[in-house]
């Protein structure tokens, strides 16, 4: 599978890691929206979220887990962050294995656009 995402959980590409545990990984966007972008990912690839089953809830969790330690390392936690998971190309999604956006450092508005 050509999935640029399973390159990086398996080093064929590099990436700013910032978080590494049996089910997920995070690095830093290549494209920063935000002074802490973070991508976080299950090291399973699955493509989209409509390709999750009842399988993969604790995965998911696994996500947000992860979310939570790097907001408290990169010192957003308190201020607050955003986390966004884009689902199909309606909705922005451009790389098809799933990755939960954690954004912060600035103020964020709403509704996003
Ligand atoms: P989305 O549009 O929700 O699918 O987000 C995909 C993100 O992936 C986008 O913010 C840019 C980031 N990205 C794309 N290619 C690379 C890459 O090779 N390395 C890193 N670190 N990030 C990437």
């Amino acid at each position: 599978m050509d999935c640029l995402f399973c390159k990086i959980v398996a080093g064929r590409i590099p990436a700013e890691i910032v978080y590494d545990s049996d089910t997920a990984l995070a690095f830093r966007d290549i494209d920063p929206q935000a002074p802490t972008h973070v991508l976080v990912i299950p090291r399973k690839h699955v493509s989209t979220i409509n390709d999750l089953d009842g399988e993969d809830e604790a995965l998911v969790g696994s996500l947000f887990t992860a979310a939570k330690e790097i907001a408290a390392a990169e010192g957003i936690a308190d201020d607050g962050y955003r986390t966004v998971m884009n689902c199909n190309e309606g909705a922005g999604q451009s790389v098809f294995h799933i990755h939960l956006h954690v954004l912060g450092g600035r103020p964020m508005t709403w509704p996003p656009g």
